[in-house]
Order: C-alpha cells, then structure tokens, then sequence
C-alpha cells in the first residue's frame, strides 16, 4: 500500500520545498509515500480569486469561505477516494502527539486542510473535515507547518520509511518516555567527562544507565508523561536510584 498525503494550501512550494529532504524526501523519492499538493487558489469561485470573506458577527479577521475549500476536497477525492480522511490542523483539535500518531498512521489517503486567515467556517468543520488537531498550544500564521509536522511524523512509523538501526532508536522513544542523554568523541570536553559506564562496553549496564536515565529526566521533566502510564518493579527501582545519584529523594 503506498500512502498517499495531499495538503491543501494557499502555499504548495512551502510544504513541497520541506518534504524534499532528508527522511521524508527519501520516502517520497523511493515512492513509499505519494504527495498531492492543491492550490486553493485554484478554487476561487469569484473574479477576483478570493477565498476568504468577513466573519459573520463582525470584528477583525478573514475566515476561508465554504465553496472554495468544499470544492478543493471534492477535486482530492477524486484522486485519493471518496474514503479519505480529512484532517483540518487549528489550536481547538485534539493534541497530535505519537498516540495520534500511531492511531492515523493506518489510513491509505490523508488529505490535510492548511489554511491561514483566523480559520474556516464551523459548517466546514463540521460536514466536510473528519478529524481536528493541534500540534500544540500556541497560535501559528497558518496550517502548514502543522501539516508538515502530521506527514513528517506519520511517514517515520512506515516500515521500511527508517533503517533497520534508526527504528530500533525510535523504539526506544515509542514507549512514552523522554530520551537518555546522548555523547560522542572525545570522551573529555574541558573538565567534562563522557559518563563511565558508556565506555565500558558492558552493554547490559548500558542499557541499564539510558533506561535509569530517559525515566529519570521523564520524571524530573515531563512527569505528566508518567502519570497515567504503569512502570514495572525493574523501573521503579531504576526511577529511584536515578532519583538518589540526583540528590530528588
Ligand atoms: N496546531 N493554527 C492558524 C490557520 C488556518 C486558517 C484557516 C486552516 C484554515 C495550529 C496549531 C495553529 C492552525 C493557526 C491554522 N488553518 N494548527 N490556522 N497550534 O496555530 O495546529
């Protein structure tokens, strides 16, 4: 199955200028994923190529017409199915983080509605998009780099997107913690010393260290990423010396 991601902008070259390097790039290149980019300029149903008119209500700010978007997502269905999922990207949806992540990443056809101005029209929202997210609690010019983020997330998880030695890192992050702390050569900066057990090649301490460590920096940094999360004994233990080399307990 190749997946298939279309964006509908007002700015194509900005998603398809991103999603030419690196891993994505790769991905698009080898043809695991399929980009479909819509101008909704192209969907402008007056002379004047507007798609945006005044909020009903009154007060500052443009909201994107009906027509114009309901016309851009009829024309990607007709490439992606009638069956696509469409995502539209604002500060009220639910929060994409990697549980979103994991849950989207089934769907063959994504299509995904960034727009700028103050937003669309609810009657938009509410007929026309299938699910709504936020990628974090803040209010950016436009849905894009929201959309970026949705793409570039979801084609990490494809298999075969990743090297065999890069999945096995995201493993280790995908269970809900943060990561351990990462050094390399040399192992002495100024009076700065790469941490012993990293260069004793005793791997089963080393596992051990990064374990104590990405539970111990979760803990002391993001405890809201433990708290509905069931740690067994072997972490527990873990998590309370991490907590006692750190002088916390
Ligand atoms: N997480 N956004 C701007 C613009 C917009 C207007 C019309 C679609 C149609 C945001 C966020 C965010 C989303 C503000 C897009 N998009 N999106 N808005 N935070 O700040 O996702």
């Amino acid at each position: 199955m190749i997946k298939q991601f279309t964006v509908i902008t007002l700015f194509p070259e900005f998603i398809s200028d991103y999603l030419r390097f690196g891993v994505v790039g790769s991905a698009v290149d080898r043809g695991i994923i399929n980009l479909n980019l819509i101008d909704l300029r192209d969907f402008s149903v007056s002379r004047n190529g507007r798609i945006d008119d005044s909020s009903y209500g009154g007060g500052p700010g443009m909201v994107l017409a009906v027509p114009p978007v309901r016309a851009a997502i009829t024309s990607a269905k007709v490439d992606a199915g009638e069956d696509s999922h469409v995502m539209y990207m604002s500060p009220q949806g639910a929060r994409f983080d990697q549980y979103a992540v994991k849950n989207l990443r089934d769907l063959e056809h994504i299509i995904i509605l960034a727009g700028r101005y103050e937003g669309i029209d609810q009657r938009l929202i509410d007929r026309d998009v299938d699910s709504e997210w936020s990628v974090g609690d803040y209010v950016l010019s436009g849905g894009e780099l929201p959309g970026l983020i949705v793409i570039d997330a979801i084609t990490r998880t494809i298999p075969g997107v990743l090297g065999s030695d890069e999945s096995a890192i995201n493993d280790s992050f995908s269970d809900g913690l943060l990561d351990f702390p990462h050094y390399t050569r040399p192992a002495m900066i100024d009076d700065a010393q790469v941490p012993q057990v990293l260069l004793s090649g005793n791997h089963g301490e080393i596992a051990r260290w990064r374990r104590k460590n990405a539970l111990g920096r979760t803990y002391v940094g993001r405890p809201d990423l433990l708290s509905n999360k069931f740690l067994p004994d072997g972490d527990r233990e873990l998590l309370k010396e991490f907590l006692l080399e750190n002088g916390l307990l």
